[in-house]
């Protein structure tokens, strides 16, 4: 067991598209007991291996609370969306923001479990929501994309020294 580290936004690595794993081994037995580690650690509900910079389509997620309901998907498909909700998220790799998205509120997904099995499930609430968020990691894409501009911008200059550059922070320290 190990506690990975994860990446922030505006890194780059995040912007990349997880590729489907191949072969389910140990070693992706062993990914998945490290993501479920680190998520219950952060604590977050979701976790998606590309935040851990492993490219790969693997996500876990845990909407219990309680660690009762662990949950792995190698390969993740959406094959049904339902419905529209807005909730509140959050993210690991843009910690301190919270705001409002909206996205399908039920949900078919198609995965793989770590023995390699295929399953299909139905999700919905903050359960389909948090499977859309990971999926979305898996897709180089972050909940930020869906705000505005402006808001993008907000965050873009509280987190990180890359986001103070290229919005010209620096520059303007230096005229006041
Ligand atoms: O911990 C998390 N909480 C959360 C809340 C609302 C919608 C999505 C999420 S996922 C997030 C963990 C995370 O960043 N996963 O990628
Ligand atoms: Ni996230």
């Amino acid at each position: 067991m190990a506690l990975l580290n994860i990446l922030h936004f505006p890194d780059k690595r995040l912007r990349c598209k997880a590729k489907p794993v191949e072969e389910i081994n140990d070693s992706t037995r062993q990914l998945v007991e490290d993501m479920f580690e680190t998520m219950y650690d952060a604590p977050g509900i979701g976790l998606a291996a590309i935040q851990v910079n492993i490219p790969q389509r693997v996500i876990v997620v845990d909407v219990s609370g309680d660690r009762s309901r662990p949950l792995a998907l190698i390969n993740p498909e959406v094959t049904v969306l339902e419905g529209i909700e807005s909730m509140d998220e959050g993210c690991l790799s843009v910690p301190g923001v919270f705001e409002k998205v909206e996205r399908a509120d039920k949900i078919t997904v198609k995965a793989l479990n770590p023995h390699g099995e295929e399953f299909v499930m139905d999700a919905d609430g903050l359960l389909a929501v948090c499977i859309q968020h990971e999926i979305d990691h898996l897709d180089g894409k972050l909940f930020i994309d869906y705000l505005s501009e402006l808001k993008r911008q907000r965050i873009r200059k509280k987190l990180g020294k890359q986001g103070r550059r290229q919005s010209g922070f620096e520059n303007r320290r230096q005229v006041i």
